[in-house]
């Protein structure tokens, strides 16, 4: 076994130079954060194993970058299981720790947490880091057709409805499909909507259909698709959507999570969703949410942007479009009014 103790910016860069001089194999046996820039790390190499193991070919993404940002994460989440194990105490200068407490206390993994602390070094500076860390969305340029999906009860119909009313109020002349033949209420709730906005309504389960909807309004700018709920590893509602996204559908994707689920449900989804090709999150139900770091954990592991907040069952002003800063705040819990969703009203609407 060669030990060895490594100096760097930050804990990412020590681990960057471990990996690079010890490889995959290498394991941390400490970690201490020395002043504001400066950390230690000891790690460790067994040869043995490092000479006969077969490294396994990098997995192919896309994105260097997402990949990049990915690995970087996983480093940071097995150095903390290792110094859990260890009975190890995090140790950082008394500003940093209390970010940490900021963060953990909005629910932000601990990894992710650690990462943005160290960029940052006061509150102002984490919410500058958080925001450029999160990308938003203009609905205002969605593709013609707009599909929302999710897990069930997280507020796809209510959501529909708010977008498209929106979108009325724009001027944009709207249709909506509703792809729910599962649940009787939740299409009879859209149709009653459709009949009040005075708006063209299609029930069907058929992509043909769909094209055909699309062919027959010509004039109509948007159609927003409903889809019924399901479990994340429902498999044939996942190839129902994987076969939508395939088409040559001008179609946009929206995954709508509520922001009051458990938090591990929320991540533990992505590995069923990330089959599906995303355009964007929205987050529902901020009002019934204690925290709202889910939606930085969501950001950072989708790499999506965010369309929209909706923030109460009111239908159809419960919803905000708020540009990254506000929501940079909102995560943190550091609006003007805390516990007031009336904050959220005045939020870049
Ligand atoms: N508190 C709160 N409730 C919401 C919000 N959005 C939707 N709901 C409620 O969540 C429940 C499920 O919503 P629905 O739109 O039917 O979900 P779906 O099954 O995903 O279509 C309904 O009772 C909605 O009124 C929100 O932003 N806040
Ligand atoms: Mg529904």
């Amino acid at each position: 076994m060669k030990i060895k103790r490594f100096r760097a910016a930050s804990f990412s860069d020590a681990l960057k130079e471990i990996k690079k001089t010890f490889g995959e194999e290498a394991i941390i046996l400490s970690s201490e954060q020395i002043s504001s820039d400066l950390v230690e790390v000891v790690a460790a190499v067994d040869y043995e194993r490092e000479q006969s193991k077969n490294t396994p070919p990098a997995r192919e993404e896309r994105d260097d970058e997402i990949r990049h940002l990915r690995r970087e994460i996983e480093q940071l989440r097995d150095v903390l299981i290792l110094m859990r194990k260890s009975g190890y105490q995090i140790r950082m200068p008394e500003k940093k720790l209390s970010l940490l407490k900021i963060l953990m206390g909005a629910s932000i993994k601990e990894e992710f947490a650690l990462r943005l602390c160290e960029k940052a070094d006061d509150i102002h500076s984490l919410i500058e880091v958080l925001s450029r860390e999160i990308s938003t969305m203009d609905i205002k340029r969605s593709k013609k057709l707009v599909m929302l999906f999710g897990p069930t009860g997280s507020g796809k119909t209510s959501t529909v409805i708010k977008l498209a009313s929106q979108a009325i109020k724009r001027g944009e002349r709207i249709a909506i499909i509703s792809l729910d033949n599962y649940k009787i209420v939740g299409a009879e709730q859209l149709r009653a909507y459709t009949r009040i906005l005075r708006i063209p309504f299609v029930k069907t389960v058929d992509i043909e259909e769909i094209r055909k909807t699309m062919e027959r309004f010509t004039d109509v700018d948007r159609i927003f698709i409903d889809t019924a709920g399901r479990h994340p590893s429902d498999e044939r509602y996942l190839n129902q959507l994987k076969t939508l996204c395939e088409s040559d559908l001008p179609l946009e994707t929206h995954l709508i999570m509520s922001a009051s689920s458990d938090n591990e449900f929320l991540m533990d989804s992505y590995q069923y969703y990330k089959e599906i090709d995303i355009d964007c999150l929205g987050f529902t139900k901020l009002d019934e949410a204690v925290n709202k770091g889910c939606i930085y954990n969501l950001s950072l592991i989708y790499q999506k942007p965010i369309a929209y907040i909706t923030t109460g069952q009111r239908i159809p002003q419960d919803i905000v479009f708020p540009e990254s800063k506000s929501l940079a705040r909102i995560i943190l819990g550091y609006t003007d009014r805390k516990s007031s969703m009336k904050s959220y009203e005045g939020v870049d609407q």
